[in-house]
């Protein structure tokens, strides 16, 4: 506040007398409230998209607390202990929560790796299988599908491999004429990602602290329960290598500290990612939740415009609030089932032969027939859908060529990381990992447009969100 009184900072949350305003002010009060700045919207819309620049421009976010360096060492050295690490990610953004120095760690090691990808009851089961094909057939990593909040299947099955692994173990040492002993499971990955949840789960009782905060856990914690060994490790990020895009995901789905981000800003580049997923992977992410939540659908609208309407609309011109609510309700589950990230590759997808009712060993003669067939039913002259068409033609052009569809039927579909969908693919290309979708082209900050997008400008800026490590 200045020397009289009024408000310099956090001004959408004051009225202009300098006040504070809660949500209980009245409709009348709001028109008084608008009537009082002497804009309409489209001006107030302008001061909004200024006041986001301005924010944006300071933004950057810093998070990494003192005891995550020290957890790394102490990890690297613990692991060589382990039998089975359960490296947990979040299902809503697997890539990111991605830790790139896993694979490093346990190298040469004897002990065996599952990743469990967590949060699946806020997730569409697609997309998780997806990433579940992509993890075991193209990585050869088995991973299950878990909710560590209510238990169930995936616990068990995540129970029933460390059981396996235990045997398998205790086999050997009895072989060897020794005694034997609990199988050690560490539960590794990001923080916030619902590790101390997973472990609670398999010892069948709360025994660790686990609580909706990142950096729960702060020092690695053994619990000795029937038959395990359980090892809760506190939440680690790398300290290199991690793009701008990772950063904001990870403040979405709060896997890092609150206080070091701008909610605003992240909600905003939460609605403009999942429009952004949306467009390719409809499955992925359902634009409904925004209409059944608020009573006001995201259409055409960037980040930053929906947050300025949907302020206008529900919260008295308060976008701070708006914002926060939309995360808020995002991350329990309010909006709907999303997951943000696709993996890099759709291994062995036959979509393409249903799209035209066929089967993967079909002949190029019955490519021809099926395509005639479907043409008759499908085309846009016939009263077919314009967009299901462009499919049919996509899957005809793949099936139709000897050459792509050698391609196809070896490696399935990849993320094309430049226009944000899956394509074949290209003559010599290689397979995209989980680096290039992380630190690739396509990746980055292609979301804080918002205030271009206000304007009606095309041209997309650099973003300024940052993990300052
Ligand atoms: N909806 C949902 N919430 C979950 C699930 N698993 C964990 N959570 C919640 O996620 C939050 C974080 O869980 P923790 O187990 O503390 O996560 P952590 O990885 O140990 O976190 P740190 O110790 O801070 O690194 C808690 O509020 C859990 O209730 C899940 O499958 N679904
Ligand atoms: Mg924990």
């Amino acid at each position: 506040r200045d020397g009289r009184g009024r408000a310099l900072v956090g001004r959408s949350f004051c009225d202009s007398r300098g006040g504070a305003v809660g949500l209980s002010m009245s409709k009348k009060d709001r028109r008084y409230k608008l009537a009082k700045r002497g804009q309409n919207e489209d001006e107030l819309l302008l001061t909004v998209a200024e006041q986001f620049r301005r924010r944006e421009g300071q933004a950057s976010i810093s998070w990494y607390p003192g005891h995550i360096a020290k957890a790394e060492k102490a990890l690297q050295n613990v692991l060589s202990r382990v039998d089975v690490v359960v490296e947990v990610r979040d299902a809503r953004i697997p890539a990111s929560t991605t830790h790139p120095m896993v694979d490093a760690w346990l190298k040469n090691r004897n002990c065996k790796r599952i990743v469990a990808l967590n949060k699946v009851d806020m997730t569409p089961r697609s997309a998780v299988s997806m990433w579940e094909a992509y993890l075991g057939n193209t990585l050869k990593i088995p991973s299950v599908l878990v909710n560590g909040k209510t238990g169930g299947k995936g616990i068990d099955l995540l129970k029933r491999e460390i059981l396996k692994a235990g045997k398998e173990i205790n086999d050997r040492r009895k072989a060897r004429g020794m005694m034997p002993r609990n199988v050690r499971v560490a539960a590794i990955g990001f923080p916030n990602v619902g590790k101390s949840g997973i472990l609670n789960r398999l010892a069948g009782q709360a025994k660790v602290k686990s609580a909706n905060k990142a950096g729960v856990t702060k020092h690695m914690q053994w619990v000795r329960v029937e038959g395990f060994d359980l090892l809760d490790s506190p939440g680690i990020i790398p300290a290199k290598l991690v793009s701008q895009e990772v950063a904001v995901h990870l403040a979405i789905c709060d896997d890092i500290g609150e206080a070091s981000y701008d909610k605003t800003l992240v909600a905003a580049a939460l609605v403009d990612e999942m429009r952004k997923v949306h467009a390719s992977m409809r499955s992925f992410c359902d634009m409904n939740g925004f209409v059944k939540r608020y009573g006001l659908g995201v259409g055409e609208w960037s980040g930053e415009e929906y947050i300025f309407r949907l302020a206008q609309h529900k919260f008295f011109g308060l976008e701070d609030i708006a914002g926060e609510r939309i995360l808020d309700d995002w991350r329990k589950g309010r909006l709907g089932a999303t997951t943000l990230e696709p993996p890099p590759t759709i291994p062995y997808h036959t979509g393409y032969y249903r799209a035209l009712g066929l089967r993967p060993n079909c002949t190029s003669a019955d490519v021809k027939d099926a395509y005639r067939a479907t043409a008759r039913r499908m085309h846009p002259d016939m009263g077919g859908d314009v967009d299901q068409w462009q499919k049919v033609l996509t899957a005809y052009k793949v099936i139709n060529t000897p050459e792509i569809r050698q391609r196809y039927d070896a490696h399935g579909l990849v993320w094309d990381l430049k226009n944000g969908n899956y394509r074949v693919l290209k003559e010599g290309e290689k397979i995209p990992g989980m680096r290039e979708v992380l630190d690739g082209p396509g990746a980055g900050p292609r979301y804080l447009t918002g205030s271009n997008a206000v304007r009606g400008d095309a041209k997309v800026r650099k973003g300024k969100i940052q993990l300052l490590l």
